[in-house]
């Protein structure tokens, strides 16, 4: 694999061999790979099976991701420990890898919790599972993958209302025997195990095929035939295309990781995962974390800092400006919220909208009135002024022109607590430093009213 490709997957560890996730690796991942902006647009495909039955090097093959695999002339020892994610290269349609610790690994001994553990998290997390099968214990009585495929299917009934998963079998160093009855063994031999698995009341007569969309895929052995290997390879990737394609019914991509922690919490507390009520967790969670984002970029945002400031910019096209920033406000706000629950999504929108609403009103009107006030006392101060002239010499003069005071300006406080200009009226030709006074007085006015006339 070239450098490029190795540095584009990001491979990063999810869950480490002690059981803790690593939520800051998580997250830094899913910006790397811009999961977030996928929407439900992505597909998550898992592997698991016997340790050192080439997990990685299938992935690796498949989505040109750079996994450790195995160097067998150091001896076959396990090398994944915990889950491992990366995002494949290979594809176009957003897909991450997660390569899962061997089901068999010495190291663990009898002892297989950590298994049934991230076999749990995988399953409620993916879209697709690979399952590793190596072709000389199928039909077997005791062969490796019987207990492996338990785990999944006990596992799997454990999860209230999930989604269906794709199951994919991959039938590894396949004999001469021909598929169709290697696939019908091996799915004879799903069977048994299925029908032995205890499944409770609720899931009493529940079929497999209720659980997984099965799919059956050989592969030839990598080391001894590397060329078949290889195109078998490329039809298994044609046939999980589809899959990938497919796969919508999980949690949009800007949820996965609350979702992920959320999902490793309870299984490792062994509380039931419940899929509908997991959903809607994460969709308030995250609707309401967009909205918080959104309402802190709009206060922060240049042009509304600029309106605020007032100012010249303050009174060309103030009510267009602000009405334009608000709508951009709301319209990224469903851009990102659009995938998550309707109901849970709009509530959250009308909230916002208030929000911003109240924001508006407090800062931008204060700011306003403010102004408004003083500007006003600049005009009190110079028609005092004129009128103190006025009663001593009849008729104020200044510079050009006569100057008549027709009504003074009187103030009141509108029900929203809003200074309004009641009843003000100047008339006269005015003249110099007086206009611009009065200028600026008429033209907040306006302002003011438009304002209370779009929040209002
Ligand atoms: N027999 C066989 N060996 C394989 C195959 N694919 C990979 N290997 C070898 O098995 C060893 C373990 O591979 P690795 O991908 O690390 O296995 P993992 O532990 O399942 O991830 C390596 O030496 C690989 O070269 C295969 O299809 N058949
Ligand atoms: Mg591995």
């Amino acid at each position: 694999m070239d450098n490029k490709a190795k540095g584009q997957c990001f491979s990063t560890t999810l869950i480490n061999g002690d059981g803790i996730l690593n939520a800051q690796g998580l997250d830094k991942f899913i910006k790397q790979v811009k999961l977030g902006e996928c929407g439900l647009s992505y597909a998550i495909v898992a592997i698991m099976g016997p340790q050192s039955s080439g997990k990685s090097t299938l992935l690796n093959h498949l989505f040109k991701t750079n996994f450790t695999e195995m160097d067998s002339n150091r001896g076959r020892r396990q090398t994944t420990k915990g889950i491992w994610m990366a995002r494949c290269t290979g594809i176009t349609h957003c897909t991450i890898a997660m390569d899962l610790e061997g089901s068999d690994g010495s190291e663990r001994g009898e002892d297989t919790l950590f298994e049934r553990q991230i076999a749990l998290f995988a399953i409620a997390v993916s879209d697709i599972m690979l399952i590793n099968i190596w072709c000389h214990d199928i039909g077997r009585e005791h062969g490796a993958n019987k207990p492996l495929l338990r785990i999944v299917f006990q596992e799997m009934l454990r999860i209230r209302g999930l989604r269906k998963t794709t199951l994919m079998l991959v039938i590894r160093d396949k004999s001469v025997t021909p598929f169709e009855v290697l696939e019908r063994d091996l799915m004879d031999d799903m069977k048994k195990i299925w029908d032995s698995v205890p499944k409770g009341e609720d899931n009493k007569n529940i079929q497999l095929s209720e659980c997984f969309n099965v799919k059956v895929v050989a592969l030839s052995n990598y080391e001894r035939q590397k060329e078949e290997f290889g195109e078998d390879v490329a039809n298994m990737r044609e046939s999980l295309f589809q899959s990938i394609r497919l796969a919508k019914d999980h949690v949009p991509g800007s949820a996965f990781s609350l979702s992920a922690q959320n999902i490793w919490e309870l299984v490792k507390e062994n509380k039931e995962i419940d899929f509908p009520s997991h959903k809607v967790m994460v969709a308030t969670k995250r609707c309401h974390e967009i909205a918080e984002d959104k309402y802190s970029a709009f206060a922060d945002d240049k042009i509304w800092l600029r309106l605020e400031d007032g100012g010249e910019y303050l009174v060309r096209g103030f009510k267009e400006k602000l009405n334009s920033l608000l709508k951009n406000c709301l319209s990224s706000y469903d851009a990102e919220a659009f995938c998550y629950d309707a109901t849970i999504a709009s509530a959250e929108r009308k909230e916002l909208d208030k929000k911003l609403m109240k924001f508006v009103r407090a800062s931008k009107l204060d700011e306003l009135t403010a102004l408004y006030e003083k500007e006003k006392k600049k005009e009190n101060l110079k028609h005092n002024m004129l009128n103190a002239a006025r009663i001593v010499g009849g008729t104020a003069t200044a510079g050009a022109g006569i100057i008549t005071v027709a009504a003074a300006s009187a103030m009141a406080l509108s029900p929203a607590g809003l200074v309004i200009l009641a009843g003000a009226g100047v008339t006269g030709v005015v003249t110099g430093a007086l206009a611009a006074g009065v200028g600026v007085v008429s033209t907040t006015r306006k302002v003011v009213a438009s304002i209370k006339n779009r929040i209002g």
